[in-house]
């Protein structure tokens, strides 16, 4: 089935005692036995729900693996992924990568005894270097969360596969419409479903998709021992989400594209992130494993004060200044204070990412009315260079 079909039909079973087309929000923590463990394959709303059952076979469909898990949170996604480990294990990120994944590493799985290795990953041999005897698993982002930087997930999964390592990569910039790692090699796909899944700012959820079924019954585990399962009609908001996701993405592609050419050419910006342009070092990486580029851009601008940031931060008026990203309406957001702030500022300038870098989450809004607000915002800073 292609892709767009997939979108609208993952997961849809019409309901078999109403024949709804749409799955119920099936909003109960318990379900009723016949007698002591005869039942209809629900005991409690924390290890099943049919809400949830419907939204993890859509992910999986829509990632091209087997078996989907939903959380609360694209962190608690991660926290499970990471209680695979064991003290002494050692993981290899990268070292851009969202803020709140590098406090979960640092701040929480580090005083447990996980070893973490940052590696600059567009270079396939600072990951080889970094292997040791207790590499237990690879974590990537790409792109990443806020540079833009590829990395090359077949090759990570080489590395992966020659020495014994799972493979996670964080899917969630590229979106299951733009990329799907399982089919390069990863052995879990990781999403924050807060973002282009849900696609419309109204939900908190993560996903993992795996391929390999005792590795999914370890994860499953994890997340009905821990809990931090996502309510009914979370999954809900998601599923419906996941039927638009296909024509979304390709206007968040379409926008993304003719805003990052608008900067390009602007005279007050410095540089911009993004892997389309021709001279992005992790181009044709990006061209050979994503469908399009999608809709995330950050950039700075030639005057580099704060001030001059802060001008257009706070200036726009239709890119809304918030974190997040993926939804249907225009985000712009000020990493080092706001997403990436609990990266210590020295480790974020080592990696690239600067006090006054400027992200954006371009919506599917008209792209000349975006275009217009950003060139206005940009003014502002006019007679400051
Ligand atoms: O916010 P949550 O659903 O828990 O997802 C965490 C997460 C994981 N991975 C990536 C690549 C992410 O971007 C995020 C969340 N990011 C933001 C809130 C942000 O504005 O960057």
């Amino acid at each position: 089935m292609k892709k767009a079909t997939q979108f609208i039909h993952a997961g849809a079973h019409p309901d078999p005692g109403t024949g709804a087309i749409m799955t119920p929000i099936f909003q109960t923590s318990t379900y009723v036995q016949e007698a002591p463990g005869v039942h209809k394959g629900y005991e409690y709303a924390r290890s099943q729900n049919p809400t949830r059952a419907a939204l993890e076979e859509a992910l999986a469909v829509i990632e091209g693996g087997q078996f989907g898990l939903a959380f609360s949170s694209g962190v608690a996604a991660t926290d499970a992924v990471i209680k695979l480990l064991k003290p002494g294990d050692e993981v290899i990120c990268g070292n851009d990568m969202y803020g709140g994944t590098y406090r979960l590493f640092s701040k929480i799985f580090l005083k447990f005894g996980i070893v973490f290795h940052y590696v600059d990953m567009t270079d396939l041999k600072n990951v080889a270097d970094a292997v040791t005897p207790a590499t237990r698993l690879i974590w990537a982002e790409t792109p990443t969360n806020p540079l833009m930087n590829i990395a090359d997930i077949k090759g990570l999964a080489n590395i992966a596969k020659t020495n014994n390592i799972l493979l996670c990569v964080d899917n969630t910039f590229a979106s299951p419409a733009l990329q799907n790692p399982l089919s390069l090699g990863a052995d879990i796909v990781m999403h924050s479903a807060t973002k282009y899944l849900s696609g419309h700012s109204d939900v908190i959820q993560g996903a993992l998709v795996i391929n390999d079924k005792a590795l999914r019954d370890e994860l499953y585990f994890i997340q009905k021992s821990c809990g931090a399962v996502p309510g009914p009609m979370d999954c809900f908001l998601v599923l419906r989400g996941i039927k638009t996701l296909g024509i979304r993405m390709e206007r968040h592609s379409f926008n993304g594209e003719k805003i990052a050419h608008f900067l390009k050419t602007h005279p007050a910006v410095k540089k911009v992130y993004w892997p389309g342009f021709t001279d992005h070092p992790g181009h044709e990486i990006a061209k050979s494993q994503m469908h399009s580029f999608g809709g995330m851009i950050s950039f700075e601008l030639k005057n580099d004060t704060m001030d001059a940031a802060r001008k257009v931060l706070s200036g726009t008026k239709l890119f809304s200044l918030a974190e997040s990203l993926g939804g249907v309406e225009s985000l712009i957001n000020h990493p080092a204070s706001m997403t990436h702030a609990s990266i210590p500022r020295e480790e974020r300038i080592k990696n690239g990412l600067s006090d006054t870098l400027i992200r954006l989450s371009v919506g599917i809004e008209d792209a000349d009315d975006l275009i217009a607000d950003l060139d206005q915002a940009i003014g502002l800073t006019a007679g400051h260079e």
